[in-house]
């Protein structure tokens, strides 16, 4: 019986990478007078690596040489960083991020259905009640049991170990439930902790292989913005949680 919805958040619940985090970021590097520019193309290669302070670290191990020299590396990616997630929690507030086409209606749906709600991310927490509070309103905050964000867990996504701590929190099985993610790193992640997935990619990630995911979808749609995934496996225009939990329910 599925009775818990996890969702990831960057990808997932809104497209966040290109214009949200890769701006933020750039913005970072500027205030700090640094040279680095993370082009769209270049970060989508750095998008293998979860985490933005580790995204930082291997961006200097790659690429930078002369900062790998810097005697206190350590503490500069720790200021970049939280100079960039103020840089991107203003982005935010400035509404420049909408979510994904369905989302609040999947949410809502779920709430209806009495299902419990949590989020498992690698990003930094004030970015996921930023990004809810800012297109769903404060009160979504609430929505969520549990959010798994950051550093909470030292190893990050593609290991289980965010989605283990969830379920631990929340004391289900994965058995009980259900990952949203858009990512590989993101489903490596959901798979490991045993979890069945639903996929909608993005530009970032449609070439990303999902194999053994339960559903993959372009978008979850709406009325507005139809899923072309849904229309050609089940000609329907979005994603429902009742097709998929009475398939899953009568397993
Ligand atoms: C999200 C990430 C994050 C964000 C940056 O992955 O990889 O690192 O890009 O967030 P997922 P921070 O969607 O799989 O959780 O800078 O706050 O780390
Ligand atoms: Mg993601």
């Amino acid at each position: 019986m599925i009775t818990t919805l996890i969702f990831d958040v960057d990808g997932t619940l809104a497209d966040t990478e290109r214009d949200g985090h890769r701006v933020a970021f750039n913005q970072a590097f500027e205030q700090n007078g640094l040279d680095w520019f993370w082009s769209e193309e270049t970060y989508g290669k750095l998008l293998a690596v979860t985490g933005g302070k580790e995204r930082m670290q291997f961006y200097v191990d790659t690429h930078d040489k002369t900062e790998k020299n810097c005697a206190d590396l350590k503490q500069m990616i720790i200021d970049l960083h939280a100079q960039k997630t103020k840089n991107y929690v203003a982005l935010l507030e400035n509404g420049t991020i909408p979510l994904r086409a369905g989302v609040e209606r999947l949410l809502n749906e779920a709430k209806d259905k009495g299902l419990r709600l949590a989020i498992a991310t690698t990003t930094t927490p004030e970015n996921v009640t930023a990004l809810l509070s800012n297109t769903l309103g404060k009160d979504s905050i609430d929505w969520f049991e549990v959010i798994g964000a950051g550093d909470i867990v030292p190893a990050k996504k593609p290991a289980p170990d965010i989605y283990s701590y969830v379920m631990d929190k929340m004391g289900v099985k994965a058995e009980e439930c259900i990952a949203f993610e858009d990512s590989i790193n993101g489903y490596k992640s959901s798979s490991a902790a045993d979890l069945k997935t639903v996929i909608t990619y993005n530009g970032y990630t449609q070439e990303d292989d999902f194999s053994g995911a339960e559903l993959i979808l372009d978008t979850y749609g709406d009325d507005a913005t139809p899923s072309l995934d849904m229309l050609n496996l089940y000609s329907k225009p979005y994603f429902e949680l009742a097709d998929l939990l009475s398939e899953l329910n009568t397993q």
